[in-house]
């Protein structure tokens, strides 16, 4: 079955079923304001902090028929009575004749017909603006006149939302509301709850006059709740009853009487959510927002941004599908992933204080360089400001007060106190900004590492430069009885926790990835001294791996502090991982014949249909001494499911070793615009990548799960396009050395970088998979592989010949 379909000319996916399979949402404002929308309306919006400042009441747990938020009531009279229904389809569930959810960028917009009334809202948060709007044109599709109402509504959560659950009486005897009137007949209904701490009001008003409101939920459900959301009792009457809370579930109900509308004729009104610290103070935006022209702006603005966003990398490849998501929705998903790390999504609410994680932003920037270099700068400082004097980092921190901790290993005292691999990730970062801007000055720039005095005062800074090389310098003094790096608390797989003295080779390869990267700029800047010491180190590691680490077939992953392989054909479980060949291969430590040996290992033993598992075969029970990961039954999340994040890995692992074939397999295996004919057994939006689906060892094998906030959507758009396109920022120019499908004929692309516009163009007349045979640049043959710096504001022309 089909929920909807992709429309690339409006950059939407509009879904045209909203009885989804789970909720699909999209992503509006940012953590300054906003949260998400879901495909019926719903919305989960919060303002700086989704655990400590959330606005709306949203639980993702409520059957997918609940109301959840937000919605929106249509009466229309007929004779004596009203017609009740929801342009959102949540929570009337009526029978739609057109239904419509377009999940555009940075908005979604509703589109339905229903008893002869077409209603389109447009919901989206105005640029900086704390305040949610919500535009909706009614339509009158009758032949006849017809007698419109419209009651929008919202439900109210206390700002501490975890609070919500857990306190029944104390919290709902804090939240209040009132109506405030403006000389001008601005009503604007206010709701706050009385906090120790500062004062924030939330507020619900619209353009229109509004006759009447109900801000308590009992009295706008009726019958003590027994009216439901479906029908509720208060909307039998002609007006809502102005009662002001002074304690209970608060909700924001306002009555517009649109009056007779004739045929043919339309409606306009605009509603905000917003929350500011007093009504006067906010009274002047508010009345901005309610002026149509100011929120047409406001949206058109929303859309010139993702023009610029996405026009610095367009292609054209001769597959659709990587089309539509390497223009649009990869893009797309990178950027609101790095914006909301892992705080709010359907999977992560925000509670449990886990913040801005440090190896998870590291990567998320790496998928928004391109794009919007600066906002990704500005990310890397704040994770600079975490890293400590050593070289290793705190593992999560909170954006708002950048206070940092060291994660779930605070829940172990017996093992280690840090992640062996955080500080690895962002050697990563700061280059890959560098190469894609060219601005060497921000590697002189001061920051401050993490540690404190006793009375809080930063002990010592060090340049951006400084910063990565201490990232090296604490893996290269922080090995075990092998020489391989000491896993810590954990590596990138922070569900493996083994007793303290485990090696791990991941961190072992990201420390040779890491390595490269330094010796890469320290050329590159002429400090041939520190290029020679770090290909020394380098040197040294890749020996140990390889003297240590070969189990005949494919690359162990651990050794426990016992010296027992994990990761080896001993283990009954966990024989291999993933993980262990791709990065040996990307960190350029796996010979050329074991790096094609073990890939070909993971091609015959992890990959599926759906994607390739993390491991196999799965643990089967819980063992305390390998950790989180034997939470999972065998085939869930890093427990052998398929840890998407993993796969753009063995995308780049087969470019690396020229298997472009194979690649692209990987790639449109897992590409989420396929699965758009195989919902019933994926579930989740088909316009996002998720972060695992479940593997072959799993009754619902093909499932996938927490979707939109996962590093697979940064590591998706660089292997679809720096390895598989395989155009790439470097230093001193752009490289083009594309590793496709023999079956291609070329493709085109249009890249931005360092100001100017390459138009390239790759023909593969001899159908090979790699091996760039000449590049010319508007019409002169270059040396190599890499088209130079024009900063010139001009558009070149880049043909590359395939040999
Ligand atoms: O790498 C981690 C990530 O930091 C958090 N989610 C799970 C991943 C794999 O364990």
């Amino acid at each position: 079955m089909k929920y909807g379909y992709f429309n690339d000319e409006t950059k939407e996916y509009v879904i045209t079923n909203p009885k989804t399979p789970t909720k699909w949402i999209n992503y509006v404002g940012n953590l300054k304001f906003g949260g998400f929308v879901d495909q019926t309306g719903g919305s989960l919006i919060c303002k700086g902090d989704p655990a400590l400042n959330r606005i709306v009441k949203y639980l993702p747990q409520l059957p997918n028929y609940e109301f959840n938020g937000e919605t929106t009531y249509i009466r229309v009279k007929e004779n004596d009575s009203y017609t009740i229904f929801s342009p959102y389809f949540v929570p009337t569930l009526d029978k739609y004749d057109l239904y419509e959810c377009r999940v555009g960028l940075g908005y979604s917009k509703y589109v339905s017909e229903i008893h002869g009334i077409r209603t389109e809202v447009t919901v989206f948060v105005p640029d900086n603006e704390p305040r949610l709007i919500r535009d909706i044109t009614v339509t009158n599709l009758r032949k006849t006149h017809v007698e419109l109402d419209i009651i929008p509504v919202v439900e109210y959560t206390h700002f501490d939302a975890l609070k919500q659950f857990t306190n029944a009486d104390w919290v709902p005897q804090t939240m209040q509301s009132r109506l405030v009137e403006e000389n001008d007949g601005l009503k604007v209904l206010t709701q706050y709850a009385f906090m120790n701490r500062d004062t924030r009001i939330n507020y619900f008003t619209s353009n229109y006059p509004v006759s009447s409101f109900e801000s308590d939920r009992k009295l706008f459900l009726g019958e003590n709740e027994f009216g439901t959301w479906a029908k509720p009792q208060s909307l039998l009457k002609d007006e809502l009853s102005n009662y002001e809370s002074h304690r209970g579930d608060n909700i924001a109900a306002l009555m517009h009487h649109l009056g007779e509308l004739a045929p043919g004729e339309q409606k306009r009104i605009i509603t905000q959510l917003g929350q500011g610290s007093n009504i006067s103070e906010e009274k002047a935006a508010i009345q901005k927002y309610r002026n149509e022209k100011n929120v047409d702006d406001a949206f058109n603005n929303l859309a010139s941004f993702w023009e610029t966003y996405l026009s610095k990398l367009q292609v054209e490849t001769p597959d659709e599908q990587m089309n539509t998501l390497l223009n649009i929705h990869n893009p797309r998903q990178c950027y609101i992933t790095k914006n909301w790390s892992r705080d709010l999504s359907l999977y992560q609410l925000g509670f449990g204080g886990r913040g801005i994680g440090f190896r998870d932003s590291s990567q998320d920037v790496l998928g928004v360089i391109p794009n919007y270099p600066e906002d990704a700068r500005e990310l890397i400082e704040k994770l600079l400001h975490t890293q400590k004097r050593d070289g290793s980092a705190m593992h999560q921190f909170f954006a708002s007060t950048m206070e940092a901790n060291e994660g779930d290993s605070r829940e172990r005292p017996d093992r280690p106190d840090y992640y062996g691999d955080d500080h690895l990730w962002i050697v990563q970062s700061v280059c890959s900004y560098v190469k894609e801007t060219g601005n060497t000055d921000f590697l002189n720039k001061v920051i401050p590492f993490y540690d404190k005095d006793t009375s809080g005062n930063t002990i010592e800074s060090g340049t951006v430069l400084e910063h990565i090389r201490r990232s090296v310098e604490f893996t290269k003094n922080d090995t075990g009885a092998h020489g391989l790096p000491l896993l810590g608390f954990a590596d990138w797989n922070d569900t493996i926790n083994l007793p303290t003295g485990a090696e791990s080779f991941i961190n072992a390869h990201l420390y040779g990835k890491a390595l490269q990267e330094l010796i890469e700029l320290m050329t590159f800047m002429g400090d041939k001294e520190s290029a020679d010491t770090y290909e020394t180190w380098y040197a040294e590691m890749k020996e140990v791996v390889n003297n240590v680490g070969w189990d005949g077939e494919w690359y162990i992953r651990y050794f426990d502090y016992n010296g027992e392989p994990l990761g080896s054909h001993k283990n009954e479980h966990g024989q291999i991982y993933v993980n262990g060949q791709t990065w040996a291969t990307i960190a350029g430590f796996a010979t050329e014949d074991r790096a094609k040996t073990a890939l070909d290992s993971v091609y015959r033993i992890l990959n599926t249909k759906n994607g390739i598992k993390l491991s196999a075969p799965g643990f089967n029970g819980f063992d305390p001494d390998k950790g989180g990961i034997t939470t999972y039954p065998p085939g869930a999340k890093e427990n052998g499911g398929i840890f998407l994040h993993t796969n753009p890995w063995a995308m780049i692992a087969e470019t690396i070793v020229g298997n472009g074939d194979r690649a692209f397999e990987y790639y449109s295996q897992v590409n989420p615009v396929y699965k758009n004919d195989k919902i019933d057994e994926y579930e989740i939006e088909p316009y996002v990548y998720p972060q695992n689906i479940l593997g072959d060892e799993h009754p619902q094998f093909g499932l996938g799960r927490n979707s939109w906030l996962s590093g697979t959507s940064s590591w998706m758009y660089q292997a679809g396009t720096k390895y598989i396109l395989g155009i790439m920022a470097a230093y001193d120019g752009l490289i083009i050395n594309p590793c496709i499908p023999k079956e291609w004929d070329g493709f085109k692309a249009t890249k931005y970088f360092r100001n100017a516009t390459y138009e390239i163009e790759v023909r593969n007349k001899n159908h090979i998979n790699k091996g760039v045979k000449s590049i010319s640049v508007d019409g002169e043959v270059i040396q190599g592989n890499k088209a130079p710096i024009f900063n010139d504001g001009q558009v070149h022309k880049v043909i590359v010949e395939m040999e």
